[in-house]
């Protein structure tokens, strides 16, 4: 069976997390870890070592009768029977926790069992509504230790592309290799594939007979800084801008089971395999095996498909539940662009954007928008040429007699009112009274104490002339943390006020993320995916927030400005 020696040392990994989440004897953790090591190192693919001369492994540094006997069953049966025990011991997701400093084996057993934490997203959850202070053992100062640590592994992320800005190479490339000779197919897998707000690297993948073309296409475009890596079927470039792409070339027979496994997650596709292990097979990127037989692999379809499931979107593929809603064919209908409406946040020349309200409306006009909200920034935002209450009635004169002319488009009246720091607005309620649209942003004072952060949010959430929560936790990726609050409070407060919380398509705010946008979903708050354009291009971005609403799960009617013109002004008005 084949099995890069990458996925051998996979598989020595997770015994050696598992094996320590069961306290088992430390020398026997290391000697997995150990020929992880070297079996990831090995030059040679060790499952044909396997087969053609086993007794070899033996003479590999550090693995002994039993490790070598453990590669040849992984490579004859396509798994470990230990392995196989010790997940039916212990829960998924488990493992990953222990990666976080000062969080052990009886921590992270801890977390499952009192809080069903099993993963890393749903440890911030917690942590940031207090949760975990309250577990014997946990307390405030573990709680501030660990969010720090998640904070600092999301700061990590700064080496990141923004996924909008990667999208330039990652389109430019893909054309280019559909265009090479021999080429069948050609896909953006990875991180960037699920809508992934920002891209650790690229990952391309090309269904070819013969990958030469197509490697030569790749390793000499012009955007091309250096070559890292080049080989027959695989290479890996690094680009001008520092944005590194691995190119995969499959045959075509093997392209569904490749897309799957190159477009992941991880996490997916080790909760998938787990599945086909259950069934006695074997998946990985070149198909779904049974025995030595290939049994699914041309399509990703048909590979769901041999487990029994539906086609799963990309954007959901996080091991989320995605996996247990395909299985009871309970997937959502994932919103898409073209359930939008209109755009409810953008900005004219009349605050810090670069066209006049003229210009914005006949670019939504365009785009077949049925209303377009222009919300300047309120005095606060001096840098952005905030206005006061005589300027925002002047606008509101000058949109009336720009609406009697559009025929398709209805510009709405509405503002970005700043959040002081006590919680108060930046208009006077008389002017706030007279939009349509509302959305409280606030823009200064991000480091308040989470107490007095969340009291602030909650009171600004609360006034009864508020409508839309805008760019919710103020991050700017790679540049500034999301702001910390007691999050759920704040969600709380939106919901009972029926107040929507706000997408910013922004693509370096993307705010609110995925997972902050699912937990808001399921406390019953409504969605706005807003552009917060501030020319008439970008009133585009609103298909980076359309992404990020997908991976939370968001479906039409979660989101507000899916809505007729009617209905979204009697559901504002209300
Ligand atoms: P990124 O690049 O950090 O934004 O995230 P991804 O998801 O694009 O990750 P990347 O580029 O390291 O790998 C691309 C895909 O390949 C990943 O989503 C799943 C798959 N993959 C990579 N490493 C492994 C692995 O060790 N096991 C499994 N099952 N899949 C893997
Ligand atoms: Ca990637
Ligand atoms: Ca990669
Ligand atoms: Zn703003």
């Amino acid at each position: 069976m084949a099995m890069t020696n990458e996925e051998i040392a996979q598989r020595f990994l997770e015994i050696a997390d598992l094996l320590e989440i069961e306290d088992a004897n430390p020398f026997r953790v290391r000697a997995y870890r150990n020929a992880a090591r070297v079996v990831g190192e090995h030059p040679e693919r060790l499952d044909q070592v396997a087969r053609s001369d086993p007794e070899s492994l033996k003479e590999l540094p550090g693995i002994g009768d039993d490790l070598a006997a453990k590669i040849v069953e992984l490579v004859r049966t396509g798994r470990l029977e230990m392995l196989h025990e010790l997940e039916k011991r212990t829960p998924p997701g488990v493992a990953e926790l222990m990666r976080l400093p000062g969080i052990g084996p009886s921590k992270a057993r801890a977390l499952h069992d009192a809080l069903g934490i099993t993963s890393l997203a749903a440890l911030r959850r917690a942590l940031e509504l207090g949760h975990v202070r309250e577990l014997p053992g946990f307390g405030e100062r573990t709680e501030a230790r660990l969010l720090a640590a998640l904070v600092a592994r999301e700061a990590e992320g700064e080496r990141r592309a923004l996924r909008a800005v990667a999208a330039v190479p990652a389109e430019a490339i893909a054309d280019a290799l559909r265009a090479a000779p021999g080429v069948e197919a050609c896909d953006i897998a990875g991180s960037f594939r699920r809508g992934r707000d920002t891209v650790g690297d690229l990952d391309i993948l090309v269904a070819a007979g013969d990958g030469e073309a197509a490697i030569e296409t790749f390793c000499s475009l012009p955007d091309v800084r250096s070559v890292l890596a080049r080989g027959g079927t695989k290479a890996t470039v690094r680009l001008a801008t520092g944005l590194q792409v691995d190119l995969r070339v499959v045959p075509p027979d093997s392209y569904g089971a490749a897309l799957l496994y190159f477009t992941g997650s991880k996490a997916h596709n080790i909760a998938l395999r787990r599945q086909a292990q259950r069934r006695g097979l074997l998946l990985n990127e070149y198909g779904l095996h049974r025995e030595k037989k290939r049994i699914a692999g041309r399509t990703e379809e048909e590979v769901y498909r041999a487990f029994g499931l539906p086609w799963i979107p990309p954007e959901l593929r996080e091991n989320a539940g995605e996996l247990e809603a395909a299985a009871k064919h309970a997937l959502p209908r994932l919103l898409e662009l073209a359930d939008i409406r209109g755009d409810l946040q953008a900005h004219s020349t009349d605050s810090d954007g670069r066209d006049d309200l003229a210009a914005m409306a006949a670019a939504a006009e365009a785009l077949g928008y049925e209303y377009l909200a222009m919300t300047d920034h309120s005095p606060a935002v001096r840098v952005a040429g905030g206005m006061d209450a005589a300027g925002f009635r002047a606008q509101a004169r000058r949109i009336d007699r720009l609406n009697a002319k559009l025929r398709k488009l209805r510009v709405l009246k509405g503002a970005e009112v700043d959040i002081r720091a006590d919680g108060s607005l930046d208009l006077d309620d008389a002017t706030l009274a007279r939009l349509d649209v509302v959305i409280a942003t606030f823009h200064s004072r991000f480091t308040l104490p989470p107490r007095e952060q969340t009291r602030r949010l909650v009171r600004a959430v609360s006034h009864p002339r508020v409508n839309i929560f805008g760019h919710p936790t103020g991050r700017l990726i790679g540049r500034r943390p999301p702001s910390a609050y007691d999050f759920g409070a704040v969600v709380k407060a939106c919901a009972e006020h029926g107040v929507a919380m706000e997408i910013d398509g922004q693509p370096e705010r993307m705010d609110l993320d995925d997972q902050l946008a699912r937990l808001a979903l399921q406390a019953g708050v409504k969605l706005v995916i807003s552009s917060d354009a501030h020319s008439t291009v970008e009133l585009g971005f609103m298909r980076w927030g359309v992404s990020q609403a997908r991976r939370a799960w968001a479906v039409k009617k979660d989101v507000l400005n899916t809505l007729p013109l009617e209905r979204l002004l009697r559901a504002l008005a209300r």
